[in-house]
């Protein structure tokens, strides 16, 4: 159970984290008033004054994973915050995260096994038993064992509670057909890249709060909120950092921008390589470093040497001379300077060389390991708990890039694309089991008709989840899993302290449960205990690693030297000297020989992007600062503050066609496809008249999510073109293109 705290150390710990409650304000108000959406005030479930506070748990609500502390009355949760000994999130806590409770007590929560026994898409369920329910998976996947092979077994995993069942999965049972959004549709050409480039991952790895200037290609921190990241990116600018945001679209980044390049879609590639070649040709970089680090340098230098500002400004629709004063601004401040790797990054299929050339220009201004620049701070080691490895094998031998010696540099996994498009061929071989566990891949993946397809010729369809988002209805079996707030769980929260000017502490938080499993329903489970029922009734019992979670959380404590019983002591947080972060020199690869052999580009390389078709608007997406994706939506107090998605329409554009702002609105794109709801427009001077932007996870069609159903656009329903990544197999999203409908006529977009 989690940790109850005294009043004591409580006072204590919140007094050092007066600072950061400014920001939970900043959060709740400027974020979205900058955005421009209205936000009606919370109304708070009462007075806290007669609570026990409990901690020993981090936020689920998106993955950044915030230490919490939970307020209990009679055993009942009314309201979370921000754990003050959290050197991470502090006391803070956004928006989603306070609302936490009402999915704790949404109900419209999965309750009991089902089993559907209408159609997939259109189910009728009838609540079955655990034994019931497991009994049929484990018959079920074992037929498809039998006639295909592990291999034909594919494993959607997403979130904290999915790795588990990931890695059986893969270990134990042998299928290498499993992929994550967190790489395939979010990070992946991110990490590979700097990988290729660095030799280590990117993360978020840039020092903010120590930048003399800092460099947001596409990444929308505010509307995007990640908290500690929020503090660093705030800190910075409040020491007086420069700020370069370069976004189509009038984001709450470009807001605060000394300069806003208003790119076009697409182009950012050919953005940077100007900006390199630029610094280059006048030797305006940081030539020790590259000297001393660079590998390939003069091959680099000679590739882009066509990249002058004139070609990159025609290409990007931007003056030459913003590039030039971006440019310039990056170099007098270096190597002090924060160019952000961002993080959903996979938006035209050309992401990995973007994200290579945004590397070599963090390495060309010898931003790394100095403050303000790329530095990777080192966190604390935890235990292992691992299934044994008895199947990689066997995957190895049927991982489908390999097979067709195609995206060389993916991420691990199989790209969301092979799989797909193997599931609905039945080549090179047929798979014929889906199991999605945290992840809403009807939303999640472009090219919602084609996953359809792939569930449709499933011989079984298994979905773990804690909502009825839309995969669920593509369920042959559902199983309710317990929520974040109620379970213990094996992955622990880890990382170092945020600001590196303050003493360099690492930190070791793990999950425990606020509240006991919901007594009415007593239906759920937790995923070590379903993933370990599955692999009893596939004859893995002796290859279980642990019996429970709790167990499990124990031995990877145990590995840092820690148990439950000490972090008990510590109210959920166990704190330890770090390391001094900077200093660390990271070779960079101007030049990559493996990609060249490999047949891709040696040096980063702008490929330009499909053009919207005559009277069409390029359809581009991000986040709001109250939803996580589809996730949130049927959340009480988030779908209050945001019911629907505007859809972001040039000012200009819209008064040739006769719009306003709160005319009601379909979108219908270039291949026909109408969106299934309507949602309201937003006219603004703030987006450019080639791009319509709205934001990603509404409009869900399960009617078991009775208070989002039907609300907003989805805009996943709309991206019917997905591109594949060549480096890495990951997906592009923002190739397709949308008109405006209106009281059921059509209305083209002017040139
Ligand atoms: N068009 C478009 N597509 C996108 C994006 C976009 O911006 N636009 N964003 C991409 C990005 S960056 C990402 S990271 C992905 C996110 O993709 P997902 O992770 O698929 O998105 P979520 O809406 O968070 O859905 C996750 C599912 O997990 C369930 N869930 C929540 N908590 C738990 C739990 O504790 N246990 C279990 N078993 N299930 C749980 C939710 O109910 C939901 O069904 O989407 C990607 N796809
Ligand atoms: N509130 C909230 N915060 C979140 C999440 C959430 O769901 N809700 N999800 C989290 C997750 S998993 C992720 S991965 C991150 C994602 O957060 P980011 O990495 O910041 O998201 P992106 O979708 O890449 O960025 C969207 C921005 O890119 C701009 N854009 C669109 N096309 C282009 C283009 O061609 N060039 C340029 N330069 N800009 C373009 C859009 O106008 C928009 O402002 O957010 C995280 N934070
Ligand atoms: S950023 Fe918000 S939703 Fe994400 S983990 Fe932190 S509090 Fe939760
Ligand atoms: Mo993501």
């Amino acid at each position: 159970m989690a940790f109850q705290m005294t009043r004591r150390s409580f006072l204590q710990a919140s007094a050092s984290a007066a600072l950061t409650t400014a920001l939970s304000g900043w959060l709740a108000s400027g974020a979205q008033a900058r955005s421009g959406f209205v936000r009606k005030p919370f109304t708070a479930p009462g007075s806290f004054g007669d609570t026990t506070t409990v901690s020993g748990s981090f936020c689920e609500m998106c993955f950044w994973r915030c230490q919490l502390v939970g307020k209990l009355r009679d055993g009942k949760l009314v309201k979370l915050e921000g754990n003050p000994k959290s050197i991470d999130n502090g006391s803070s806590i956004c928006a989603r995260g306070n609302a936490g409770v009402k999915l704790l007590y949404d109900p419209d929560r999965l309750k009991y096994p089902l089993k559907n026994v209408g159609k997939r898409g259109a189910p009728v369920w009838k609540r079955i038993s655990w034994d019931e329910a497991l009994d049929e998976c484990a018959a079920r996947l074992q037929g498809v064992i039998k006639n295909n092979g592990p291999q034909g077994i594919a494993v959607f995993p997403h979130g904290c509670s999915a790795t588990y069942p990931m890695h059986y999965f893969e270990y134990v049972v042998g299928t290498p057909n499993n992929s994550e959004a967190s790489f395939f549709q979010c990070r992946g050409p991110r990490d590979m890249a700097y990988i290729n480039t660095f030799g280590v991952g990117a993360d978020e790895s840039v020092d903010m709060p120590n930048a003399k200037a800092i460099f947001l290609i596409g990444t929308h921190i505010g509307e995007n909120i990640h908290v500690s990241h929020v503090k660093q990116y705030l800190k910075g600018l409040e020491n007086g950092a420069k700020l370069i945001v370069v976004d189509p679209r009038f984001s709450s980044s470009a807001a605060k921008a000394d300069i806003w390049v208003q790119i076009k879609p697409g182009t950012d590639t050919a953005f940077l390589l100007a900006i390199m070649n630029y610094l280059v040709k006048k030797g305006a970089y940081d030539k020790a470093y590259v000297q001393k680090n660079g590998e390939g340098f003069d091959k680099f230098a000679k590739a882009i040497a066509h990249a002058d500002l004139e070609w990159g400004a025609k290409i990007c629709d931007v003056p030459a001379a913003q590039i030039k004063e971006v440019a310039d601004l990056l170099a007098k401040n270096a190597p002090h300077v924060s160019i952000h790797p961002g993080r959903h990054v996979t938006w035209y299929g050309t992401d990995f060389q973007r994200e290579r050339a945004l590397a070599c220009l963090t390495g060309l201004l010898g931003a790394i390991g100095t403050k303000g620049g790329f530095v990777k701070p080192k966190g604390p080691k935890l235990g292992k708990v691992a299934w044994p490895d008895i199947g990689s094998e066997h995957a190895e031998e049927f991982a489908l890039h390999k097979m067709a010696e195609k995206y060389k540099f993916s991420p691990p996994g199989t790209p969301t694309q092979m799989i797909r498009d193997t599931a609905i061929s039945g080549k090179p071989y047929p798979i014929k089991a889906c199991i999605a566990w945290g992840q809403n891949i009807i939303q999640t993946i472009p090219g919602q008709q084609d996953t359809v397809k792939m569930l449709q010729q499933m011989d079984f369809v298994l979905v773990v989840d804690v909502m009825p988002t839309d995969i669920t209805m593509y369920a042959d079996i559902l199983l309710p899993e317990l929520s974040y707030l109620e379970r213990y769980d094996y992955f622990v929260k880890t990382g170092v302290q945020w600001d590196f000017n303050d003493k360099q502490q690492q930190y070791i938080a793990p999950r425990t449960p606020f509240v006991s499993p919901l007594a009415a329903d007593h239906q759920r489970k937790d995923s070590v205990w379903i993933t370990n029922e599955l692999a009893k009734r596939l004859g893995h019992a002796k290859q279980i690693p642990a019996p429970t979670s709790e167990a499990m959380l124990e031995k990877v404590l145990a590995g840092a030297n820690l148990s439950l019983a000490q972090l008990k002591k510590e109210d959920g947080i166990h704190l330890q000297p770090g390391s001094d972060p900077y200093g660390t020199a990271y070779p960079v690869k101007f030049f990559n020989e493996d990609l060249a052999e490999a047949g891709y580009p040696g040096a980063p390389n702008y490929t330009p992007v499909p053009e919207p078709p005559h009277g069409f608007a390029r359809l581009v997406y991000g986040r709001v600062p109250v939803h996580t994706f589809n996730r949130s939506q049927n959340n009480v107090w988030l779908n209050a503050e945001m019911p629907e998605n505007p859809i972001w329409l040039n000012q200009e554009t819209a008064q040739k066609l006769g719009l306003k702002s709160g005319d009601r609105i379909s979108l219908v794109n270039q291949d026909g496809v109408v969106s299934a709801a309507t949602s309201i427009l937003k006219v603004t001077q703030g987006i450019r008249k080639d791009t319509i932007f709205t934001a990603h996870g509404y409009g869900t069609r399960n009617p078991a999510m009775t208070n989002a159903v039907n609300k907003g656009i989805d805009d996943q329903a709309l991206i019917t073109k997905p591109s594949v990544d060549p480096e890495t197999g990951a997906h592009g999203m923002r190739n397709s293109f949308v008109r405006i409908m209106k009281d059921g006529k059509v209305l083209s977009i002017p040139a």
